[in-house]
Formats: C-alpha cells, sequence, structure tokens
C-alpha cells in the first residue's frame, strides 16, 4: 500500500527556493507537516504562509545555515514537539559556485560547494537520522546530481560535491540495513531555478543563457519524483533515481534550438 503523508512530517533543507520550495508544496498538498530549513527567513516565511493558506499545512520555519553544525545539531535534536518526529527528510540545500578549470580554481569557492554540500548534508543527517532508527521507520532523501556520475569541463569541485552525496547514499544503505529506514539519491539533469544565478553571483544573463533553447526541468518536475519515491509502501525502496530533461542526453550532450 502506498504511504499516505497525512501527517508526516517532512524536514526540507534549501525550502526557500528552486527544488526545495516545490517539494514544499507538493508535500504540503500532500498533507505532510512541514519543517522548512534555510538561510533567507523572509523567504521561508512566505512559503509558510500560503501553505498554510492553500493546503492548512503546519509549517515550522527554521533559518539555518546547513554549515553551522552547533546551530543545526542543537535545533534540530530540540525541535518543538509537534515537529520533533520527522519521518522524512530531504536533504536539498546544496550549491554550485563558479565554472572554471581546478588550476584557476577560487579556494573560498570549493569550500563553500563542499562545506554547503557535503558537511551540512552530514550535520543535518546526523541530527535527524538517530531517531528515526530509534523509531524503527522513516526515509532520508538526498538530492545529489547528474554531475554526481557524470563530469563536464570546469565542473570539477562541484562534480566531486555530488559524487560524494551519492557514495553517502550509498553507504547509508548498509548503515541503515536492517532498522526499518529507506535512502533515496535522487540525480536530476538540467533544472531551471536559482542554482546557475548563484553559480553565476547573480549574473542573470549568463544564468538565463543555461537554460534557453530547450525545455529544462522545473522544480515540480523533481519533486513529483521526490513525492513518488516517498509514497512507495514500506517494503519498497528505490535508491537510486536519475531525472533529466527529454532534450539532455547527457551532462555533455542537450539538444538546443537556438
Ligand atoms: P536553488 O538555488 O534554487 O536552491 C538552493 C536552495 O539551497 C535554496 O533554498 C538555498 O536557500 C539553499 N541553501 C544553499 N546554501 C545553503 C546553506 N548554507 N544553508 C541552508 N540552505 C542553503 O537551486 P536548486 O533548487 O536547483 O538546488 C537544490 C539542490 O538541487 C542543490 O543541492 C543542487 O545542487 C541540486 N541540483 C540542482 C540542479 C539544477 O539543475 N538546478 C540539478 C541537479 C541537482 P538560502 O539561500 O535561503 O539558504
Ligand atoms: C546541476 C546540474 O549539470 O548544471 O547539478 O551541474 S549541472
Amino acid at each position: 500500500m502506498a504511504v499516505s503523508l497525512i501527517d508526516k512530517t517532512v524536514l526540507i533543507t534549501g525550502a526557500s527556493s528552486g527544488i526545495g520550495e516545490a517539494c514544499a508544496y507538493t508535500f504540503a498538498q500532500a498533507g505532510a507537516r512541514l519543517i522548512l530549513l534555510a538561510r533567507r527567513r523572509e523567504r521561508l516565511e512566505e512559503i509558510a504562509h500560503t501553505l498554510h493558506e492553500q493546503y492548512g499545512a503546519k509549517v515550522l520555519t527554521l533559518e539555518l545555515d546547513v554549515r553551522d553544525r552547533e546551530a543545526i545539531t542543537s535545533t534540530l535534536t530540540h525541535i518543538p514537539s509537534e515537529f520533533s518526529d520527522v519521518d522524512f527528510l530531504i536533504n536539498n540545500a546544496g550549491l554550485s559556485r563558479g565554472l572554471d578549470t581546478l588550476q584557476n580554481g577560487d579556494y573560498v569557492n570549493w569550500e563553500e560547494m563542499i562545506d554547503t554540500n557535503i558537511k551540512g548534508l552530514l550535520w543535518v543527517t546526523r541530527a535527524v537520522l538517530p531517531k528515526m532508527i530509534e523509531k524503527g521507520d522513516g526515509m532520508v532523501i538526498n538530492i545529489a546530481s547528474i554531475a554526481g556520475r557524470q563530469a563536464y569541463p570546469n565542473g570539477n569541485v562541484y562534480c566531486a560535491s555530488k559524487a560524494g552525496v551519492k557514495m553517502l547514499s550509498e553507504a547509508l544503505q548498509f548503515d541503515v540495513n536492517g532498522t526499518g529506514v529507506r535512502i533515496t539519491n535522487i540525480d536530476p539533469g538540467l533544472v531551471e531555478t536559482e542554482f546557475s544565478l548563484v553559480r553565476f553571483r547573480g549574473d542573470e544573463k549568463r544564468a538565463s543563457t543555461v537554460y534557453k533553447g530547450y525545455t529544462p526541468m522545473t522544480g515540480e518536475d523533481v519533486a513529483e519524483a521526490v513525492l513518488f519515491c516517498a509514497t512507495r509502501p514500506l517494503h519498497v525502496s528505490i535508491h537510486d533515481m536519475l531525472i533529466m530533461p527529454t532534450a539532455q542526453a547527457s551532462t555533455q550532450m542537450v539538444h538546443k534550438n537556438l
């Protein structure tokens, strides 16, 4: 039987835009209680307000930086009781900075990607997973990327960070085996979000060219895939999913009509 999300608690990191925001809408519509985590408080509050208005969803917003291990650990281990029983953790917070060869790379960009995409995911998971294991139920969904399966020119550290996420997802299968907890890794291809705007530090023209000449995926497309994985019967665990725009064959080949 498909799993119902009514009254289930879903913690989404990086919920203030893109894929994370779309997951918030999709899971609220399915009846879940939400914990939305990101750094931009105003965005989170606007989303929470709309979710409450549209779906009557109960939402807790957490203004947190996933890189801040102490804040993550203390906040997530002391969540108000109505939200403290996290059933689903969607590790989505992540970013890319720059696009350059390694020999010309910027240490600050590298640290931000590794600290957010890998270490941030570890801090959040370490704080939430023990309780799931204790109750013998729960699910962790990691948003990695096609970039973690196939490198592309100048993608070096971002690709490595996402390969790291993918391998952590795989390793976690061993850690939770026999506990009832499920782990899913999702690798999306190109999704039109704020991702490229962040990568190119606000350069709108450069960011928009990434998505020109073909139909990229939307955050909602990925959110629907996340929902599908989350609602499989409890004896079914989707370990790994690759989801691409139809126009994208690989990181290196996108059919564009420019
Ligand atoms: P967005 O830039 O639209 O969203 C990124 C989200 O991550 C924002 O909510 C941002 O919130 C949050 N975030 C970033 N850094 C931190 C931090 N230090 N602490 C807490 N939250 C943080 O991009 P996407 O929606 O596209 O990205 C979501 C995930 O999907 C990322 O992991 C990305 O790598 C992955 N992905 C994206 C693809 C794409 O083509 N767009 C394809 C494959 C994977 P805030 O700034 O408010 O903190
Ligand atoms: C984001 C997709 O191909 O821009 O992970 O790296 S890509």
